[in-house]
């Protein structure tokens, strides 16, 4: 499966224009439905959203999908993809009924083979153009006309996603960076956890190594950045860009540099309007320093997922601590602490919420953000259904997933991932 905004079939022609995004499968039908792998469904089956909330608030990206695709495929069994053209995570082979777990490791116990092959396959997504997904760049949100579907590589519509998603909405005539469709609230953990799945699946698809699996950083106590080496992530240079001879020195950044909020990447496809990637590890006055194990242990003992009022104010939150704007051993101080300390440590790209994508480091911090979820969901047999009902746009239990093809629910990652295709090595055959 791939599935992201925005599938290429669905931008051109009749099926931009009549707002459906049901591509035929190889049998030539729609969501490959004379094959039985699945149907298109008109979107009205998710709840639309309040009428005064409608008028409250402009933006392309509420109540996901609907403002381009009223009807989109759902498809059967295992199947899975824009066009049920590929399988759910966790499945595989031309029917989609065998079982795989693929396992992550920490990157520091790859091996010197497993090691390469990661750095490879990186630099392969990053210089291989998308086939099946396009990036929207625009100069003005508000005008539809103006929306253009450009060509990006794997890696970069990543980082795009990311982007898009966090960008502000316009609310009563003005941007309110307060709400966000993928932070900020309960969505953030199942949010980044399938931005990560997307990634890992692409890279799978990509090189055909169906146990290809993400490594994380286990950044606990760390004094400095021990990986920030150029056999690993990359040593930073005086002006904190990345040494000549690390492997993401000539990487630039998608949606970085000229930047206004009314935009969408406005100069997506410009090299020369793109920053390379910079990291100042532990320059920034604010996080002079790593969570410890203790800040992990203490953000794992909040019981509840999340609390009102679902935001970064709420307290004795699992969600709020892991996220960091909550400091996890008392759970009332709001402090910048865990995933948010983290990406002010490295500063640079990482520090800034828009492109931090762009950093690989990003894979390997929120692949061990994704690992202390993991030990939560174990610890307190975490379910869907811990997933609240809240106010917060896009972030609502049974909302989509922004902005990802075809509905992926919010609730739906509170589950272990053994039952998403994949597993850490800490709990392998557990
Ligand atoms: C970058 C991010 C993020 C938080 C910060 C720092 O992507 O989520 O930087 O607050
Ligand atoms: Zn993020």
């Amino acid at each position: 499966m791939g599935h992201c905004q925005f599938p290429r079939p669905c931008t051109e022609g009749s099926a931009y224009l009549s707002k459906t995004c049901c591509p035929p499968w190889k049998d030539g039908s729609p969501c490959g439905f004379l094959s039985g792998r699945g149907q298109c469904r008109n979107h009205k089956v998710f709840r639309p959203m309040s009428a005064s909330r409608v008028r409250q608030f402009q933006d392309d990206r509420l109540d996901w999908p609907r403002f381009y695709f009223d009807s989109t495929c759902i498809c059967f069994e295992n199947y899975n993809d824009y066009n049920c053209g590929q399988c759910k995570f966790g499945y595989y082979g031309e029917k989609c009924n065998k079982v795989k777990t693929v396992v992550r490791k920490e990157i520091r116990q790859l091996s010197f083979v497993e090691r390469q092959r990661f750095f490879s396959y990186l630099a392969l997504a990053k210089t291989t153009k998308s086939a099946d997904f396009v990036i929207l760049s625009t100069g003005d949100r508000y005008q539809k006309n103006t929306y253009r579907f450009v060509d990006a590589s794997i890696y970069d519509v990543f980082a795009w996603i990311h982007y898009y998603s966090m960008q502000p909405i316009l609310r009563n005539g003005s941007l309110d960076s307060s709400y966000n469709y993928a932070h900020r609230g309960p969505a953030f953990p199942g949010w980044h956890r399938l931005g990560l799945m997307f990634l890992e699946r692409q890279i799978q698809l990509l090189t055909g190594d169906e146990d290809f699996a993400v490594p994380y950083y286990d950044w606990r106590g760390e004094k400095s950045c021990s990986i920030c080496t150029n056999e690993l992530l990359g040593a930073s240079n005086r002006d904190g860009f990345l040494d000549e001879y690390s492997h993401f020195a000539y990487w630039k950044s998608i949606c970085s540099g000229f930047n206004y909020p009314n935009a969408y990447c406005q100069n997506a496809g410009d090299e020369n309007q793109m920053e390379k990637l910079y990291r100042k590890p532990g320059a920034d006055p604010r996080a002079k320093r790593l969570p410890s194990f203790k800040d992990v242990e203490d953000t794992l003992k909040w019981k509840d997922f999340d609390r009102p009022p679902y935001n970064t104010e709420s307290r004795r939150s699992f969600r709020n601590a892991l996220e960091g704007f909550l400091r996890p051993s008392d759970g009332t101080t709001l402090e910048r602490n865990m995933h948010n300390l983290v990406h002010i440590y490295f500063g640079g790209t990482m520090s800034q919420v828009p492109i931090s994508g762009n950093d690989p480091m990003f894979i390997l911090h929120h692949s061990f953000i994704d690992k202390i979820l993991e030990e939560w969901l174990r610890r307190q047999k975490g379910t869907p259904e811990d997933y609240p009902e809240n106010d917060e746009l896009g972030q609502g239990p049974d909302e989509c997933v922004t902005p990802y093809f075809p509905c992926y629910r919010n609730k739906d990652f509170l589950r272990r991932s053994s039952n998403l295709g994949y597993t850490y090595s800490k709990y392998q055959g557990l």
